[in-house]
């Protein structure tokens, strides 16, 4: 009873986070089988969108819960995307009765397509900063969460899309070779930042990070495995089960000694950006408006709608 009492308390809470945030409403409720649905509106005062792009399921018997990203076309990450996936995560990191957390799509065929494009092309600098702020957030909250992570890839995960994925403890990925995952920022004509970079390196090492992101690769799921992007494949309807399944031998490790390991490791990476967060939303910035830059993008977008025509 207190653990439900607590557990409500938490989530009544209006995400503390994030000055970009918007308003938030929880709504929570359960089912017979004990399982807990919460699923937020955020309303983002700048567009009045009540659409909730993410859902998140924690089941309050397992501790795990399951976050489906569900923003078609593409689950790209906009700042509406964003703010919503920052409020997200700070609820379930606040709620003690989750331990895990596998993050999915509901998209067919695609994970995300990574940073919305349209965020970054005719922005006014101010709006800029501010969207790169939340990708920021986004990255520092989830390479640093407290919970086990685990993406479950069912389909393709470019850029973004993958620094999502590799910012999660373990990386299971459907066995499919029509799905691509990288950081393919060099073929938009953009360059991946150093911590994207980072956390790349930390897990594939330096000599295969400096070819992936030279060349903009995109690698094949059983390319993927190769290289160690992702850790495990398995076929495309197993991929969320395997996901919870894989928690077990995580649940095992005492909670302290996991997260102190997990921090023991990646709080360099993450210390390097946290001491040049302004510098890195004004490189971004600076980076982004120029009208060469501008140009790439544009011709980017317009060659992704040519391959569909
Ligand atoms: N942002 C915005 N819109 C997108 C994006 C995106 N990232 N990706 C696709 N779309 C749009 C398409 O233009 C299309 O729009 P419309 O229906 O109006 O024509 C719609 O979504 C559907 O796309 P597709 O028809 O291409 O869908 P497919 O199922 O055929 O393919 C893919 C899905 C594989 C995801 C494909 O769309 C794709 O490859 N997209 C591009 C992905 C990409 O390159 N993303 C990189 C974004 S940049 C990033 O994440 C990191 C930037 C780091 C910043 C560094 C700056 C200094």
């Amino acid at each position: 009873m207190a653990a439900v009492l607590r557990r409500s308390a938490k989530y009544s809470l209006s995400g503390k986070l994030t000055p970009f945030a918007g308003p938030v409403t929880a709504l929570h409720s359960r089912n017979e089988r004990g399982r807990t649905a919460l699923s937020c509106l955020v309303s983002n005062q700048r567009n009045s969108s009540s659409v909730s792009k993410i859902k998140v399921d924690l089941d309050s018997n397992t501790g795990i819960a399951v976050m489906t990203l569900q923003s078609p076309p593409v689950n790209s990450l906009s700042l509406d995307f964003l703010t919503e996936f920052a409020i997200s995560l700070e609820k379930l990191e606040m709620d003690r009765g989750c331990r895990g957390l596998v993050l999915t799509s509901a998209l067919p065929k695609i994970f995300s397509a990574g940073l919305d494009i349209m965020e970054m092309y005719g922005k006014s600098p101010e709006r800029c900063g501010e969207f790169w702020k939340a990708v920021q957030e986004m990255w520092l909250k989830l390479y640093g969460s407290n919970m086990v992570t685990v993406a479950a890839i069912n389909g393709s995960s470019p850029a973004g899309g993958c620094l999502m994925a590799l910012s999660c403890d373990y990386r299971i990925m459907a066995d499919n070779p029509r799905y691509g995952i990288g950081l393919n920022e060099t073929q938009l004509g953009i360059v991946a930042p150093f911590w994207f970079k980072d956390t790349l390196a930390n897990t594939v090492g330096n000599r295969t990070t400096e070819l992936a992101l030279e060349l903009g690769l995109l690698y094949s799921a059983p390319e993927a495995l190769k290289i160690g992007l992702v850790d495990q494949l398995v076929p495309e309807d197993k991929v969320v089960s395997t996901a919870i399944e894989s928690m077990a031998k995580w649940f095992a490790i005492p909670d302290h000694a996991r997260q102190i390991t997990k921090s023991m490791m990646r709080k360099p990476t993450i210390d390097k950006l946290l001491s040049s967060r302004e510098s890195d939303i004004n490189n971004f910035v600076s980076f982004i408006t120029k009208d060469s830059i501008q140009k790439s993008l544009r011709m980017y977008m317009e060659s992704l709608k040519k391959r569909k025509a």
